[in-house]
C-alpha cells in the first residue's frame, strides 16, 4: 500500500525559488504532501476523536484472526494495516485464546467459532457474514463469523466501516449477505491502454508488462472492490479485440486473476463473437457450425486450464459494428448458447449485452431492445445471463427505465449502469450516481402488479431465476486518484454498496463515503452529502432538463451539440431525438406517436402515455408539446426550459461556493483538486445553459423570461467549437 506522495527535494528547491521571486504567489497554490486521492475510502487515519479512539482501543486490544488461506492472510493484513492507522498503535503479536478481543473466521478455520454453532450463517451463503458480540469460553468478544473466507473477508471490512465511520461497537449485531450474485465492472480498457469513455487517465492494466510486472495498484484495486463487495471484473472493451483470447493476453490475464483470487474476485473476457475466424483461423464463426463450436470449447478448456475460476464471457454482438450470431441468420439466443455451452460445464457464465439497434430496423430505436430480446425469453442456457442497460438509450443523465426489466421472466437480466460519465461530464463534473441508481432501482415495473421494482427483476426474486447480477462501466484509470475526481471515486463506492445491498439509501452510502473519505466532522459530512445529494439533478437541470436527451456533441460525447444532424444514422444525431421545430419540442413516444410506450406495463404505460400525466421529468422524452404548453409550474414549457437550464448552472455556482466554504476543513490537497474541478464545471454548466438556450430559441422565437440575464455569446460560436482530442473516444 502506498500511502503519500513524499516530499521530494527538488519539489523543495522549485518551491524556494519561486516563494522568494514571486511575492505574489500565494502558498494555497502549494502542497508538499497531502492526501491525493489515492489511498480511496480506505484510509484510515488516525481517529481524532480521542475518547471514542480509546473506547476502541480498549475493546480491540488483541485480534485472532483464524485460517492459514490466502484470504485470511489478507484480512490479517487488512486489519493489522487498519487498527495501526486508525488506533494509532501496533497490535501486540501475540496473547493467549482468553484474551482476545476480536476473533475472525469460519467454523471451518476456526475451533472457537465452531464451537458457537451459529444458526444464522445457514442462511448467509458463500459470501455473507455476521458481526457480534458473544460470549466465547465465557468472555464477551467481537466475532466477525462466515461461511467462507471470503466472506469473513466481508466482514471485516464491514466491522472497520464501523470504524472509519465512528460509530458504537459496543453491541454490534449485524447480519448481512449480498442480494446480488456476480457484482462485476467492466473496464472499457483497450489492450493499448487506452481506456474507451475513460476520462482518468489510460487503462490500469499494465499489458505489455503482465504478466510479470506486478503493480501494487492491481492489490489495492482488489483491496477497494474487495472492501465494497465486488465479486467480478471484465478486464477488457466491451468492444473486443481478439487478442485478448491468444495464449500471450490470456497469461496476462490469469496473472491478474491470481492476484484478485484471494479477494474474492473473478475475472472475465469480452470477447469478438467473430473471434473462430480473427485469431482460430476458420471460415467461419456460426454459432450452429460444429467446428466453431468445438473452437470455442477448445478455448474454454485452455483458459480454465490457468485460470481454474475464470468467471466468463461478456459479449457485445450485432451492435455498432461488432460482429454477432445475427450475421450468420442466427439469433442472440443461438449465439449466446454456443459460448454458454463451451463454458458450462466450467462453471462460467455468458453476459449476453442487449444493448442492440440497427438503422435497417425501421424501428425507433428506443425500442429496439425489446423486440428483439423479448421473443426470445425462455430461449437461453441457464448460465446466461442478459445484460440491459438501465434506460432504453444510452446512459443518459436520466432515462426512463429500460421496458426490459420485468417483460423476460424466465431469463436472468444483469443491470449494467455506467459509472464513467460519458454523458455526465466526464471526470469534471460532481455528479454523484447514487440518485440515478436508486431512481432506476427503485422503479416499479408493475410486471407483476405493484411493487415489481427494477431492484426485484435483477436480484432475481420477482422471477424466481437461478442467478442474478448487476455491472457497472468502471470510472476507473491510472490518475493518481483513480477516478479523475476525489468526488467520483464515490460512484464506483456507491455500486459496490448497492450491488450488495439495493434497500440501502443514496444518502446514508454518500454519508459513509465522506466520513471514510474526506472527514468525519459533522459540518463537512452534513455539507458534501447535501451536495452529492443534489448534483444529479442539478446537472439534468443544466444538460437535459425535462426529459431532453441524446443532445450532446458528437462522437466524443463532450459539452452541448443540440445542432448535430447530419450523421451516417439519424439515431446518432441530437435532433432526432429533441425534435424542436417553430411548433414545439421533444419525441412522440405515446401512442400517437411511435408508441413506445406500449412496451411498460400498465399503469405505467397509461401514465407515460398522457403529457397530463407522465411525471415531468420524462415529458419530453415521450411527448412533443408546443412551446406554450403549460408546464406544473404554470411557466410555458419554453419559460420552464429556460429556468431549468439557468437554474442547473446557478446550483453549479452554489456548489462551488459550497465547497470553498469547507476550506481548512477538508485536507488540502483533496480540498484543491475538487476545488479546481468545480470551477470547470461552472464554466461548462453555463456553457451548456448558453448553447442550449439559444440553439432552442432559434425555434421558439421566444424572449427569455423577465428576470434572467441573455445568454452570453452566439450560438454560432458555440456550434463553432471542436474538440478534436476530447479524451475516451471510441476507436
Ligand atoms: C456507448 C458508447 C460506446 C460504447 C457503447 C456500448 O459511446 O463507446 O461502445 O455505448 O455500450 O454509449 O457498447
Amino acid at each position: 500500500m502506498q500511502i503519500k506522495h513524499f516530499f521530494r527535494p527538488i519539489t523543495f528547491i522549485v518551491y524556494f525559488f519561486a516563494l522568494t521571486l514571486t511575492a505574489s504567489l500565494s502558498w494555497a497554490q502549494f502542497y508538499f504532501a497531502g492526501e491525493d486521492g489515492y489511498r480511496l475510502w480506505l484510509k484510515y487515519d488516525e481517529l481524532q476523536d480521542q475518547t471514542r479512539k480509546k473506547h476502541y482501543q480498549k475493546q480491540l486490544q488483541s485480534v485472532l484472526v483464524e485460517g492459514q488461506s490466502p484470504t485470511s492472510e489478507v484480512i490479517r493484513q487488512e486489519l493489522s494495516y487498519a487498527l495501526r492507522g486508525l488506533l494509532g498503535k501496533a497490535l501486540p503479536n501475540k496473547t493467549s485464546i482468553a484474551n482476545h478481543q476480536l476473533i475472525v473466521g469460519t467454523p471451518q478455520n476456526s475451533s472457537l467459532i465452531a464451537e458457537l454453532q451459529l444458526a444464522e450463517l445457514a442462511d448467509l451463503g458463500k459470501e455473507g457474514y455476521l458481526i457480534r458480540k458473544q460470549k466465547v469460553r465465557g468472555k464477551t468478544v467481537t466475532v466477525i463469523a462466515a461461511n467462507t473466507d471470503i466472506g469473513a473477508l466481508y466482514g471485516t471490512f464491514h466491522f472497520l466501516r464501523l470504524l472509519q465511520t465512528q460509530q458504537s461497537i459496543d453491541q454490534v449485531s449485524i447480519v448481512s449477505a449480498p442480494k446480488m450474485d456476480l457484482r462485476v465492472l467492466n473496464h472499457w480498457d483497450n489492450l493499448d491502454r487506452h481506456v474507451e469513455r475513460g476520462y482518468a487517465g489510460q487503462s490500469i492494466w499494465d499489458w505489455h508488462k503482465l504478466p510479470d510486472y506486478q503493480e501494487q495498484r492491481y492489490y489495492d484495486y482488489a483491496r477497494a472492490n474487495a472492501s465494497i463487495g465486488i465479486n467480478g471484473t471484465v478486464l477488457n472493451n466491451v468492444n473486443a479485440d481478439p487478442l485478448i483470447l491468444t495464449p500471450q493476453y490470456l497469461e496476462k490475464a490469469a496473472a491478474l486473476a491470481d492476484i484478485f483470487r484471494p479477494y474474492g474476485i473473478k475475472v472475465y473476457l469480452s470477447v469478438k463473437f467473430s473471434s473462430p475466424q480473427l485469431i482460430g483461423g476458420l471460415k467461419t464463426s456460426d454459432p450452429l457450425n460444429p467446428e466453431v463450436q468445438r473452437w470455442w470449447q477448445e478455448k474454454a478448456k485452455e483458459i480454465y486450464s490457468i485460470i481454474p475460476d475464470f468467471g466468463g464471457f461478456l459479449v457485445k454482438a450485432n451492435s455498432e459494428g461488432q460482429p454477432g450470431p445475427g450475421d450468420f441468420g442466427r439469433s442472440h439466443a443461438e449465439g449466446a448458447n454456443m459460448l454458454a455451452d463451451a463454458l458450462a460445464s466450467h462453471g462460467g457464465v455468458v453476459m449476453w449485452r442487449a444493448f442492440v439497434y440497427a438503422n435497417e430496423k425501421n424501428e425507433e430505436r428506443s425500442k429496439q431492445a425489446y423486440s428483439e430480446f423479448k421473443p426470445l425469453d425462455g430461449q437461453f442456457r441457464n448460465n446466461v445471463l442478459v445484460q440491459v442497460k438501465n434506460g432504453p438509450i444510452d446512459f443518459q443523465p436520466r432515462e426512463p427505465f429500460s421496458p426490459l426489466f420485468g417483460a423476460m421472466p424466465k431469463t436472468p437480466l444483469m443491470m449494467e449502469f455506467q459509472i464513467t460519465l460519458e454523458y455526465l461530464g466526464f471526470s469534471t463534473h460532481a455528479v454523484y450516481l447514487g440518485t440515478l441508481f436508486k431512481e432506476v432501482l427503485d422503479s416499479d415495473t408493475y410486471a407483476k402488479g405493484a411493487g415489481s421494482s427494477v431492484a426485484k427483476v435483477i436480484d432475481g426474486s420477482l422471477f424466481n431465476n437461478n442467478i442474478s447480477g448487476i455491472a457497472g462501466v468502471a470510472n476507473i484509470g491510472t490518475d493518481r486518484n483513480w477516478t479523475g475526481h476525489i468526488i467520483l471515486q464515490s460512484n464506483w463506492y456507491v455500486f459496490g454498496r448497492l450491488a450488495w445491498d439495493h434497500q440501502l439509501s443514496a444518502r446514508e452510502i454518500a454519508d459513509e463515503w465522506v466520513r471514510m473519505t474526506l472527514s468525519n466532522d459533522a459540518e463537512v459530512v452534513a455539507t458534501v452529502t447535501d451536495m452529492m445529494m443534489d448534483s444529479r439533478e442539478i446537472t439534468v437541470n443544466y444538460m437535459t432538463p425535462l426529459g431532453l436527451h441524446h443532445i450532446m456533441d458528437e462522437g466524443h460525447h463532450y459539452g452541448p451539440g443540440p445542432w448535430i444532424k447530419d450523421l451516417g444514422r439519424d439515431d446518432w444525431t441530437s435532433v432526432y431525438y429533441h425534435r424542436a421545430s417553430p411548433s414545439g419540442i421533444g419525441f412522440d413516444r405515446s401512442p400517437s406517436g411511435v408508441n413506445a410506450v406500449e412496451q411498460y406495463f400498465p399503469p405505467v404505460r397509461d401514465l407515460y402515455a398522457s403529457p397530463e400525466t407522465i411525471p415531468e421529468e420524462f415529458l419530453l422524452w415521450f411527448h412533443h408539446v408546443s412551446w406554450d404548453y403549460k408546464t406544473r409550474s404554470g411557466r410555458t414549457l419554453w419559460d420552464e426550459l429556460v429556468h431549468r437550464y439557468y437554474q442547473g448552472a446557478a446550483d453549479v455556482t452554489a456548489m462551488k461556493n459550497t465547497w470553498n466554504s469547507l476550506q481548512g476543513k477538508i485536507d488540502p490537497y483533496q480540498f484543491r483538486q475538487v476545488q479546481m474541478a468545480l470551477g470547470i464545471q461552472e464554466k461548462e454548466a453555463y456553457w451548456w445553459r448558453n448553447a442550449c438556450v439559444l440553439y432552442f430559441q432559434s425555434f421558439s422565437k421566444k424572449p427569455i423570461p423577465t428576470g434572467l440575464e441573455k445568454p452570453q455569446g452566439t450560438l454560432e460560436e458555440y456550434m463553432k467549437l471542436k474538440f478534436p482530442h476530447a479524451p475516451g473516444q471510441g476507436k
